[in-house]
């Protein structure tokens, strides 16, 4: 057992924002005290290094087990079908994106005593939201079937946490950038994908058009923000839906100028697809005051330092 007894359960271990949480989370609370557990996606060596299990969390009952044996207190609930995925098969993200969701509080509340953390996004946000600065509390209309999820999801968080006193929390995720897991299937991914491009071919066709702007987050962040607002004291948790966070907004072609700056003669050009349209009912910036206030959210990177920490990574992880 860890100091601060936490045995802590990562759904969706192997995913973009769970393949990092869970080594951080580890780092934290001691290796053999956070299980990562995997679906579909194999797992890495590196999440070899503690107790794994495999997982569908559309089966209540199987979650129910792992939360028993492994006296879990603790549960990171990070597996969904993202925005562009989504809109492929909708029928799919609604069952998997909410039968997870509900059997995760359903589970949490049967067992007691349990704290989680679930993941929303800027998707949440679309027609009649400003997308300047858009306000904690805009009105949450979505424009695709993610979002749909992660509205309802809130809902249902601020249900179970009202009415069933389970200490659910959540942020609002803008797109991530990270450099070990590719994200799966949302409309931000060509913030990652770019990098990827620029170092191996110096070409990118990117999705969305270059004025496309939208809120991003560095991968140091995102995990900062999810163990921070779990660590917080829960007298300064005050909002149980989920919380706006943003670090930064940029335009596609910024983000590729800043490249440039590093990768000589590296180029894009734009082919905006479904995506754009997404892109489009999105914020370009979040107001993020009161996460600020309430538990001290503060994101540490910005585009410059972005950009030169993931072409050094990524630059030696193509390599090897
Ligand atoms: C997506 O693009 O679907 C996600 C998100 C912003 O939630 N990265």
């Amino acid at each position: 057992m860890s100091e601060s007894g936490k045995r802590i359960l990562v759904i969706g271990a192997t995913g973009q924002i769970g393949s990092e949480i869970t080594l951080e989370l580890r780092r934290r609370y001691g290796k053999d005290n956070v299980v990562a557990s995997w679906h579909k996606k194999g797992l890495s060596e590196q999440l070899e290094s503690g107790p794994v299990e495999h997982l569908d969390a559309t089966d209540c009952q199987s979650i129910k087990k792992i939360l028993s044996e492994y006296s879990i207190d603790t549960v990171y609930h990070l597996a969904a079908i993202l925005s562009a995925v989504g809109e492929k098969n909708p029928q799919l993200a609604w069952n998997v994106n909410m039968s997870s969701l509900y059997n995760v509080l359903e589970a949490s509340r049967e067992k007691g005593g349990m704290k989680v953390f679930w993941p929303s996004s800027i998707a949440v946000f679309g027609r009649g939201a400003p997308r300047f600065n858009t306000p904690q509390d805009a009105v949450l209309i979505p424009s695709t079937i993610y979002g749909v999820t992660k509205a309802s999801g809130e809902l249902l968080c601020n249900y179970y946490a009202t009415r069933f006193n389970l200490d659910v929390r959540s942020v609002r995720y803008p797109g991530i950038i990270s450099s070990e897991t590719m994200p799966g299937g949302g409309t931000t991914d060509y913030a990652v994908e770019i990098f990827y491009e620029a170092i191996k071919n110096k070409r990118y066709s990117c999705f969305v058009r270059k004025d496309t702007v939208l809120p991003m987050m560095y991968m140091p962040d995102c995990t900062k923000a999810a163990v921070q607002i779990m660590e917080a004291d829960p007298s300064d948790i005050h909002c149980r839906m989920a919380y706006n966070v943003t670090a930064m907004s940029f335009s596609a072609e910024e983000l590729a100028a800043e490249i440039k700056k590093h990768i000589k003669g590296f180029e894009v050009d734009y082919e905006p697809d479904f995506r754009q349209m997404i892109a489009d009912s999105w914020p370009m910036s979040l107001d993020d005051d009161l996460a600020r206030e309430h538990w001290g959210w503060k994101p540490d990177f910005n585009l410059t330092t972005i950009v030169v920490d993931m072409i050094a990574k990524l630059k030696r992880k193509l390599r090897a």
